[in-house]
């Protein structure tokens, strides 16, 4: 199949999720073409069956807001004519699936009907999409994708009670490739550059939004370093670090935390840390938490959203209440207090992961794309 995807190119969890896709079905033999306005972050380019096609929006003195969506559409009509593209997989509802949907338009005034597939990741149902500003338009467009998936059982209940939804939403979780995170290798890493050999290491991944409660990840970290001798890696960027560093040096605990920044050397990371913290507000899947738990770490969440889809109370980590520090960290401290326990939930951690194994949900994307083929 020629499969033209389109999404974020950024380090958010749906361009992930888009990347890793297209690079897997590329492996498989598909022809994949991504249209974004930058090369995705984890995308390489030197894969066979992988093209880029770089969105650009002309500044124009007019206009207060670019009309990134124009662009896309011309884009992604341009992409389908000249290379015959089957399929059109857009991630993320916003604006993707509408500018998807005008690009069909134009398409069929040419007679070539173009199927479109869209993924719902999260926010763009359960904070931007349900905006009353965008969601005439993103009801529209979900409900005129030919095949809706969205990422889990919660997010799907979010969308057919936030958006008068007609279509049926198909729930394709997202993956993981258990063997490749088995086989990274950690030697040329110094575990010393992040703490002490008696000091557990603890980890946080996200985009740093308010929705991740960044502050509460400080929080529970104060209190296992209360207890046991502990460093914290805080690894993104987004409008909440700086409160989080603020908070950091008021608890004087700011030599125990690492603020990486993005970096893509989050595996390495991983493969260190003993336990991963995600105490957010809403969480659609948590992409980061499952690629934690493939590398072996148990997870302390809260229970917002499908975490409790991933993550397995008293199996392969803990969940909590929003908000609720005191027994999150309570249940760090349960879990790092003994060595034997710890090591259950590491093993537990990856035996859960591997459910999410990419082998068992890329046949389900196919399987989509093979029954909107079948309606062309
Ligand atoms: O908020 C983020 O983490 C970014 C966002 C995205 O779309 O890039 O993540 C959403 O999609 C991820 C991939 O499907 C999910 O794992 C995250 O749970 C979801 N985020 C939220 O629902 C807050």
């Amino acid at each position: 199949m020629k499969i033209a995807i389109v999404c974020y190119p950024t380090f958010g969890g749906s361009g992930v999720v888009a990347t890793e896709l297209g690079l897997e079905l590329a492996r498989q033999g598909h022809e994949i073409h991504f249209i974004t306005y930058k090369q995705p972050v984890r995308l390489d380019l030197l894969n066979p069956n992988i093209f880029f096609h770089e969105v650009n929006v002309p500044e124009y003195a007019l206009f207060h807001y670019q009309p990134y969506e124009l662009a896309l559409s011309s884009k992604i009509v341009d992409t389908v004519k000249l290379y015959g593209i089957d399929i059109l997989h857009v991630h993320y509802a916003i604006p993707h699936a509408f500018a998807g949907y005008m690009a069909r338009k134009m398409l069929l005034e040419e007679g070539i009907y173009l199927p479109i597939v869209t993924t719902l990741h999260g926010t763009d149902i359960t904070l931007v999409g349900k905006h009353p500003h965008y969601k005439t338009a993103a009801t529209f467009s979900i409900n005129k994708s030919d095949y809706v998936t969205s990422v889990s059982e919660s997010l799907k209940k979010n969308t057919y009670d936030f958006f008068d939804i007609k279509k049926e939403i198909y729930v394709i979780p997202n993956f993981i490739d258990a063997e490749i995170k088995e086989q990274f290798n950690t030697s040329k890493c110094c575990r010393a550059n992040m703490a002490q050999p008696e000091e557990f290491i603890i980890t946080h991944i996200s985009n740093f939004r308010t929705v991740k409660r960044v502050l509460d990840v400080v929080k529970i970290f104060n209190e296992i370093q209360k207890t046991v001798p502990a460093k914290l890696m805080m690894v993104g960027e987004g409008p909440d670090k700086q409160k989080a560093e603020d908070l950091c040096e008021q608890l004087g605990i700011e030599n125990k935390v690492i603020f990486f920044g993005n970096t893509t050397d989050v595996d390495r990371i991983l493969k260190y840390s003993d336990l991963f913290l995600l105490p957010s507000e809403s969480e659609s899947f948590g992409l980061a938490a499952l690629e934690a738990m493939a590398c072996k770490v148990p997870v302390i969440s809260s229970n917002a959203g499908g975490l409790g889809e991933v993550n397995i109370q008293g199996e392969s980590g803990f969940l909590s209440n929003v908000g609720d520090v005191a027994d999150m960290a309570k249940n760090a401290l349960y879990i790092l207090e003994n060595p034997e326990r710890l090591e259950t939930f590491k093993e537990n951690a990856y035996k859960r992961a591997k459910v999410f194994n990419i082998e068992a949900i890329l046949p389900m994307y196919v399987a989509i794309y093979e029954k909107a083929l079948a309606n062309k």
